[in-house]
């Protein structure tokens, strides 16, 4: 097996969310995920600052649930400043990781899912969903490079 990002591979970023820190739901979560038969090339424990949580959800600033969703991300609704960020590559990596996500909505998301196993929505609007998993190749790109810095990420 090639220790080597062949060309038809992907990456794609992971972040275990805070509520899923506080519900001690990492196990779990990384069981589904080796569903997968993907590798784990990168893994961090961040404390996320206002500005890397606004960078990471710019698509979505200007949405009434945003200034809600910052607050999420930062870890200051469930009183847990932290999240595990991870990199999984290998074929088809975006795809395979959020089938095993669930819609964005844990109300919509597949029973078996993650988000639709342990997701909730606040009483303020926010889609409390446990994980976030990249959606497309750009977006997957930009965020690996906003959360790990090159020499964190070993094929
Ligand atoms: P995704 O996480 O499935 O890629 P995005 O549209 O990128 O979905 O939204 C980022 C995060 O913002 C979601 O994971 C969820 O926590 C929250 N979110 C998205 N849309 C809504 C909404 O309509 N209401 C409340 N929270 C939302
Ligand atoms: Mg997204």
């Amino acid at each position: 097996m090639s220790n080597k990002k062949g060309l038809s591979d992907q990456q794609t970023l992971v972040l275990i969310k805070p509520d899923g820190l506080k519900k001690s739901l990492t196990g779990n979560i990384l069981t589904r995920l080796s569903e997968t038969k993907l590798n784990i090339v990168g893994t961090r424990v961040v404390k996320v600052s206002r500005k890397l949580a606004e960078e990471h959800y710019k698509h979505l600033k200007g949405k009434p649930f945003y200034p809600e969703l910052i607050k999420y991300l930062q870890g200051k609704i469930h009183k847990k400043e932290k999240i595990l960020a991870l990199v999984y590559q290998g074929k088809n990596a975006i795809k395979k990781v959020r089938q095993i996500a669930g819609a964005t909505n844990p109300e919509e998301a597949g029973p078996t899912t993650i988000r639709g196993s342990y997701g909730r929505i606040t009483t303020k609007g926010v889609y409390e969903n446990v994980i976030h998993a990249s959606s497309n190749e750009e977006e997957a790109k930009r965020e690996i490079k906003l959360w790990f810095k090159p020499n964190e990420i070993i094929y």
